[in-house]
């Protein structure tokens, strides 16, 4: 309990920590600064973070690091059942116009039997320790921009250094926060992909968004590419894609007339990304081009929620995974996750609103219902009878331990209650059957005050934080 501490000692570690972040880039753009985001070092802060790392056990932190390459193999898999992609979201479809253009893209690139040999994933699988259970149960799974590989790294480096400093006052020791090498397992798989295309000349594609505090997290990998790997990376938004990106005959993406091996999506998870027909634009041309796509369409569709639940039936893991020991560990980390059309759990999500969530297919955060909105709009739904129903899914309602915690935003430390979500990173490269990677790599543990429902750091809501193994 970090509210124990002597108030003087508070003040030097969130001092030291201040300028530690300062000095090793743990920092975001200022979005009170007019040109952050759009010129690097003007107007940066540090990133929002936990002073201290928030203690968790051990066992369940290797259990979700095995889960890693379960998932990435997962993931996979479903992406190439076309058809039950297609049909899984087909209610979805008629209700949410955003996967529904997904689904456009995905149907043409079925339709003219696009093949994508060289696959790579860059997942984030997102848990919370439930409380009264203590099992680890998964929020949801990121294929498509997930954050903080970088960051998340230099939180934990920074945390290792209080603890070397202040650990003995504390009776902590650093050594207990695991070592994070998210950012270079990040870097080294995008290299790795960029190699499998196999054109010295061809360029990396960072897809970012028009305004992002989030640059330095994506510089930090950019940087590991160049330094480490001697790959070159371009940065553009959906509409410059559209503007300045051709096919070559031979499917070549190339942008201001540089050929592109790989593309790195760090925009497009939202339906704010495409403000006009120019970014859906953009989106196809990228699919059809013969660019490895971190994520491709079927990777972006195969993290949906709506798939998330279908994939938590019973017998469905089954027609994707052999063995039946990684289909039970999987199995073992599903929450409750249920359809609106099921309607006993929709009487029992209106009975007792506050142990359900209603997600939408939004990624990003900040769009999930809690409460007794749930109720509200349980009832609303079926008042109306229409198809809005099938944009949402039901999830049981997580409680994990709610924990005093000091949290530094904008110069600022504050203490208050506040709970914690453990994301694994992985990465999984595939060409034809060779499998060339599949990995954990990493870990970013993220803290929230407790009163509010909702989750990101991006969204700013959340602070960066690391673990410490109990
Ligand atoms: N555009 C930003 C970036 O590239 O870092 C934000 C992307 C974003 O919101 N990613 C989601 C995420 O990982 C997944 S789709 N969020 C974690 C968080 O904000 O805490």
């Amino acid at each position: 309990d970090y509210h124990g501490i002597d108030q003087g000692l508070l003040q030097k570690m969130a001092y030291d920590a201040l300028v530690w972040s300062s000095l090793h880039g743990l920092v975001i753009g200022d979005k009170s600064v007019e040109r952050s985001g759009k010129v690097p070092a003007v107007g940066l802060v540090h990133a929002p973070l936990a002073l201290l790392p928030t203690p968790f056990p051990e066992s369940q932190w290797r259990q979700a690091c095995e889960l890693a390459p379960l998932f990435n193999k997962l993931v996979d898999q479903v992406s190439l059942d076309g058809k039950f992609l297609q049909d899984s979201l087909s209610r979805t479809k008629k209700a949410d116009s955003f996967t529904a253009r997904l689904l456009d893209i995905h149907s043409k690139m079925l339709e003219v039997n696009k093949k994508e040999e060289i696959r790579l994933g860059l997942h984030r699988s997102d848990y919370m320790l439930d409380e009264q259970t203590k099992s680890l149960l998964q929020i949801e799974l990121n294929t498509i921009a997930s954050s903080f590989a970088g960051l998340s790294c230099l939180v934990t480096e920074l945390h290792r250094n209080l603890l070397t400093h202040y650990g003995e006052l504390l009776g902590l020791d650093s050594k207990r926060i695991p070592r994070n090498t998210a950012s270079i397992q990040y870097a080294e798989a995008l290299a790795k992909a960029w190699q499998e295309y196999d054109n010295p000349r061809a360029v990396l594609l960072f897809v970012v968004q028009p305004e992002e505090r989030n640059m330095y997290d994506q510089h930090l990998l950019s940087t590991v590419l160049r330094e480490s790997y001697h790959v070159a990376t371009i940065r553009k938004t959906l509409a410059e894609i559209d503007q300045d990106g051709e096919l070559l005959p031979d499917n070549t993406l190339s942008v201001d007339g540089q050929a592109v091996a790989v593309i790195y999506f760090r925009a497009g998870y939202t339906p704010t990304d495409y403000p006009s027909e120019s970014e859906w634009r953009a989106r196809l041309l990228m699919e059809q081009s013969s660019a490895i796509k971190c994520p491709s369409i079927s990777y972006h569709l195969a993290g949906t929620k709506k798939i998330q639940q279908e994939l938590a039936k019973p017998g469905i893991l089954e027609r994707f995974l052999e063995n039946q020991d990684d289909i039970a560990k999987l199995r073992e980390c599903f929450a409750g996750l249920w359809s609106l059309d099921d309607s006993d759990i929709a009487r029992k999500a209106i009975e007792w609103p506050k142990l359900f969530v209603m997600k939408p297919q939004r990624e990003g955060g900040g769009n999930n219902i809690y409460g007794d909105d749930v109720r509200e709009t349980l009832l609303r739904l079926h008042k109306e009878r229409n198809e809005e129903d099938a944009a949402y899914i039901l999830m049981q309602r997580i409680f994990p331990l709610v924990k005093n915690t000091v949290l530094m935003r904008g110069g600022c430390s504050f203490k208050d209650q506040a709970i914690s979500e453990l994301g694994i990173f992985g990465a999984y490269l595939r060409n034809k059957d060779k499998v060339i990677m599949n990995d954990q790599s990493g870990y970013l543990m993220r803290t929230k005050i407790s009163s509010s429902n909702e989750g990101g750091v991006a969204a700013g809501f959340a602070v960066l934080d690391s673990i410490y193994l109990t």
